[in-house]
């Protein structure tokens, strides 16, 4: 994937190295992914492979060491797991609205209700970054 023109933005995303590209924005899934300086950009609460963009609240993946800890990256498996640093990493005010009614309430201003899952897309307060929503399973289930 290539930008370089236009204006693209990326918000509560990851864009990890040769594997999908997952959002709820602009972007459609691609397979690479490569910023030229003539591109507009605005990345925030995202996190990309390799990078620590400029933007607010992006996660920076240049630490040594960094491990989003996804479920499996092998397996392009990105729900996470306890203790990633997605979690609760998003900003809620770049959700779309629930235009089509996903809950069917009648509700169509509010934010949208689910992850790719048709969990909770909000979970403790914060949306985390990437399409799915973390769950603790502790508290999910009440006491253990
Ligand atoms: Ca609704
Ligand atoms: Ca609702
Ligand atoms: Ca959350």
């Amino acid at each position: 994937m290539l930008f370089s023109g236009g204006a693209f933005t990326v918000a509560n995303s990851i864009l990890w190295g040769n594997s999908k590209i997952i959002q709820f924005n602009s972007l459609e899934e691609q397979s690479e992914f490569e910023l030229q300086t003539s591109a507009l950009v605005s990345i925030n609460n995202s996190l990309i492979k390799k990078q620590n963009p400029t933007g607010a609240g992006n996660v920076d993946a240049t630490v040594i060491g960094f491990d989003p800890l996804f479920v499996s990256q092998i397996g392009q498996n990105y729900h996470l797991l306890a203790g990633s640093p997605l979690i609760n990493s998003g900003n809620n005010s770049f959700l779309p609205v629930d235009t089509y009614d996903l809950d069917n309430d009648g509700d169509v201003l509010e934010l949208i209700p689910f992850d790719l899952d048709g969990s909770n897309r909000i979970s403790i307060g914060i949306v985390d970054i990437g399409p799915y929503e973390f769950i603790d399973e502790v508290f999910f289930n009440g006491f253990e």
